[in-house]
């Protein structure tokens, strides 16, 4: 154990890279999935669930939890790991790009944003430093900046306005941080599809300095083409000895591509949200257990998979508890696929770090072209 925040890269394959993130909370084996708990669980799984799919860290949501239950009274109550029972490290986003996404009625100024609840319609304001004294409050061990991502589609000027804006705010999310050993702070590279603009963020941000970096602004509706366009030279901006956060992001194919493009963290709700609509994510694809198909299957989802969905039910099964319902059905097809993105990154893991990343890669992409699964 440490009683500060540290990232040692351990092997390199190409621009992946795999290593670990030392905080007082425990490792962070990178690169790393980070399944979302924005409302304080992770939906459907209990904690120990989680941590025996094989997370290190979940991301929580600032602007869920000070709406509901609201950040002092986590704090009171011992703050958000003693709150939601998962003792090791969390990382929260700042709330910002919830609010642009979930909130009603918002007015943006340079000071902040405020926004009406979408649980209450009740009026609450957020800027970089009631993100930050938030997310102290919540007792997050990876703080993230308080940024705008603009909405799409938007020109070159809009996006340019928005991530000065957002350049502003990260040295007063610095300045309003302070020094708090053990405790790291992200910033937040904007800037759209356009180089120079992404090139001019990653220069501000690392002007001011941070712990880790992280790539906002993807995965909102651009594509996975003109995604990977960015992710070939972004990560190459940022500091090579700092872990670098994708947010949002993604499929398997997305995030398989992001790390060979040098990205070290990722988060996204697709394998548990997905897993409450009876969406399953495999090895060999995607597919939906409500299908009628899958009525009378009496294998498992993926036989070569170790989750409790695989090794204890059928198709036929987890195809009637959807229908009918049950809670069980969230829970075994969220688990089966937290494993499966979590066994995904330890793949992904040991291929860089035996160098064989490239053989990994061909072999995801072929055991997915098959077909039938
Ligand atoms: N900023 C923040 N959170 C985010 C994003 C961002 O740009 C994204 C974009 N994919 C997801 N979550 N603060
Ligand atoms: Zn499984």
């Amino acid at each position: 154990m440490t009683d500060r925040f540290s990232f040692t890269l351990d092997a390199t394959d190409g621009k992946a890279r795999t290593g670990r993130i030392d905080t007082p909370r425990g490792t962070i084996r990178t690169p790393a999935f980070m399944p979302v708990g924005t409302a304080a669980t992770v939906k459907a799984m209990l904690p120990e669930s989680v941590r025996a799919t094989g997370a290190d860290i979940l991301l929580g949501n600032t602007y869920h939890l000070m709406l509901r239950p609201g950040a002092e009274r986590i704090a009171r109550l011992g703050g958000l790991h003693r709150f939601m029972n998962w003792d090791r490290p969390i990382l929260t986003d700042s709330g910002g790009f919830q609010v642009m996404s979930l909130a009603g009625l918002r007015k943006l100024t340079e000071e902040g944003v405020t926004f009406a609840s979408h649980i209450d319609g009740s009026k609450h304001m957020l800027s970089p430093e009631t993100s930050m004294e938030i997310q102290r409050l919540l007792g997050s061990d990876i703080v993230m900046c308080f940024d705008e991502c603009p909405a799409l589609p938007a020109d070159k000027q809009t996006v340019a306005a928005s991530m000065r804006m957002s350049m502003r705010w990260a040295q007063r999310s610095r300045d309003a941080f302070g020094d708090r050993p053990g405790h790291a702070l992200f910033g937040i590279m904007q800037g759209g599809v356009t180089r120079e603009l992404r090139e001019e963020s990653a220069e501000a941000l690392k002007a001011i300095g941070f712990d880790g970096y992280a790539i906002g602004g993807l995965a909102v509706g651009e594509g996975q083409e003109a995604m990977f366009g960015v992710l070939d030279y972004a990560p190459g901006c940022l500091p090579a000895d700092k872990p670098r956060y994708l947010m949002g992001v993604g499929k398997p194919d997305d995030i398989v591509g992001a790390v060979q493009r040098g990205v070290d963290m990722m988060d996204c709700v697709l394998p548990s949200r997905s897993g409450r609509t009876g969406q399953a994510w495999t090895r060999r694809g995607q597919l939906n257990i409500k299908n009628a198909r899958h009525a009378d299957d009496p294998r498992p989802l993926d036989a070569d998979c170790s989750c409790p969905a695989c090794t204890g039910y059928s198709r036929a099964y987890l195809h009637h508890v959807f229908r009918a319902q049950e809670m069980i059905s969230g829970m075994l097809l969220t688990w089966h696929n937290l494993h499966y993105f979590q066994e995904l990154m330890a793949g992904l893991r040991a291929a860089i770090a035996a160098g064989m990343l490239d053989d990994f890669v061909a072999d995801f992409h072929a055991q997915r072209a098959g077909g039938d699964i």
